[in-house]
């Protein structure tokens, strides 16, 4: 595949690219069958045990998880960082030649250091199967933390639905680019995914199809949905549920006649427009049905977040749309959770927790920065940078075209931080990529649309804004072309990037 390399080119094809490298030429540390993974707090075993189990297949080693120090000097020790030198995210990494030192005030720096040692380890230590190569790291301090607090991305697995294995199947892969956040769209006019057990025809009904007609147990039971959370938690990821309304709700308006006004069940749908469904909203039932909802998902799910949609209702008038919003959003509120919603619904607010996702493909928006001016954080997702399901150009066969062809470079070429007007990087909350599923059904089709551009959003939410520059990234991105063959990841191999 390749030829043996410098380790310490691997410093310089990091992705994300890290605040503060300082190589050391020269020096390197090997893995050998001795080495043992040292905590020396509790908030880092979970970090540390990722790195075993990944570690462990490829390198046939025992790694085994200490809380004694070792014998010898030869090992990878995770600290606490009292003095939070690091802050919230970040991690100091240090490679001598007889040890790695790692740094972190919090289990979610130890994931992303974790993250960073797997990228300086050679393309195979990411194989499931043992393989012979010498297990070398190269000598650095590294000072990291990210430019934005969300790295995000989302999975549509209601136009297609997802298994538990699938979905963590795309979880370990954005885990290796530092994503912290996982949205997951559960609702929409095709599917309802989720187990809701005050309303159980909601899968019964509304999880049996999606598009394109395949009929199924198209759905996720509630102890199958907490197993993914725990899944994303394990590997530093948070994950926010998304239920998609008054707009997109052809499935639950198919499960149960009283959502509809004329208490008629409508049919199931399994096309791709947008925009024909709506809740109605002067109806009390409708109310009872969100809370029920939103009360079970809010005690399914640990992050603070919940994604309420709000996109595309344009079966619902302005003051319908106002009304609806104004009765969920403290509902909400009143089950614990922050609202994100996508960021039609921010006009309807002047609550500067909401947060606003913006999706279009315009570089203003009244309400959004009228939102920002009011402290509201932004999460940026413009579908012509960051929708991973846009085509990459006219030859790709997946994909929709709306906001236009998508290539690894037009999803880099862009700044979150000034990308909107009157939207500051301040006012950035962050980055996410969405994944939207009319013209995806498997694991091989996600991972062709998500890579490499996922990475591509990974960099642009981590990644200080020095570091910006193609002719460098594309090098750094060519490099993780070897780590997604080792893992079968059916990545899209850009003409525009070097690939090794
Ligand atoms: C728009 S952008 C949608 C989705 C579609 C997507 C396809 C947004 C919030 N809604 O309903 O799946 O375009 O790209």
């Amino acid at each position: 595949m390749t030829t043996p390399q410098d380790p310490a080119t691997r410093l310089h094809e990091l992705v994300p690219h890290p605040a503060q490298l300082h190589p050391k030429p020269g020096t390197t540390f090997t893995l050998t069958p001795e080495t043992e993974i040292h905590i020396t707090t509790e908030s880092a075993r979970i970090p540390a045990e990722l790195l075993a189990e990944v570690l462990r297949p490829s390198t046939g080693y025992r790694l085994p998880i200490t809380t004694e120090p070792p014998p010898g000097p030869a090992a990878i020790t995770l600290h606490p960082d009292p003095a939070r030198k690091t802050g919230q995210e970040g991690y100091h990494l240090d490679i001598t030649d007889s040890e790695v030192t790692i740094r972190a005030a919090t289990t979610a720096g130890h994931f992303n250091a974790v993250a960073t040692l797997r990228q300086l380890l050679p393309p195979e230590a990411e194989a499931r199967t043992e393989q012979e190569v010498s297990w070398t790291i190269p000598g650095a301090g590294i000072l990291d933390h990210p430019r934005y607090r969300h790295r995000g991305a989302m999975l549509d697995v209601a136009r297609h639905f997802f298994t538990t294995d699938q979905v963590k199947r795309y979880l370990d892969q954005i885990a290796a680019f530092k994503i912290n956040y996982f949205h997951l769209h559960l609702t929409d006019d095709q599917g309802w995914r989720l187990e809701i057990k005050s309303w159980p025809d909601l899968t019964r009904i509304g999880g049996s199809t999606e598009v394109g007609g395949r009929t199924g147990d198209l759905f996720y039971t509630q102890d199958e949905y907490t197993d993914l959370v725990t899944y994303a938690q394990t590997r530093g990821i948070t994950l926010i549920p998304e239920l998609d309304m008054p707009g997109h709700t052809n499935a639950a308006r198919a499960s149960y006649a009283e959502l509809n006004r004329d208490g008629q069940k409508r049919p199931l749908y399994t096309g791709t427009e947008v925009g024909f469904s709506s809740l109605c909203i002067d109806e009390d039932v409708t109310y009872e049905f969100v809370e029920d909802v939103i009360r079970e998902v809010a005690a399914l799910t640990p992050g603070p977040y919940l994604h309420i949609g709000g996109d595309e209702a344009l079966s619902t008038s302005d003051a319908d749309y106002e009304t609806f919003m104004s009765r969920v959003l403290p509902i909400v509120a009143k089950h614990g959770k922050r609202v994100i919603g996508w960021h039609e619904f921010i006009k309807t607010t002047e609550d500067s927790a909401a947060i606003p996702q913006f999706w279009n493909t315009t570089t203003s928006d009244a309400t959004v920065a009228a939102a920002a001016r009011r402290g509201s954080e932004v999460l940026m997702s413009p579908a012509n940078r960051v929708y991973l399901d846009m085509k990459y150009d006219e030859n790709t066969e997946l994909g929709l075209d709306w906001a236009g062809h998508v290539e690894v470079r037009d999803a880099y070429d862009w700044n979150p931080g000034t990308h909107l007007a009157g939207v500051t990087e301040a006012d950035v909350r962050g980055v996410e990529a969405p994944l939207w599923t009319e013209t995806v059904r498997t694991s091989a089709e996600v991972e062709h649309l998500a890579f490499p551009r996922l990475a591509v959003a990974a960099e642009l939410g981590w990644a200080p804004e020095s570091a910006h520059d193609w002719d460098r990234f594309k090098r750094a991105l060519g490099a993780q072309g070897p780590r997604w063959e080792v893992r079968g990841v059916r990545f899209h191999r850009s003409p525009q990037v070097p690939w090794q």
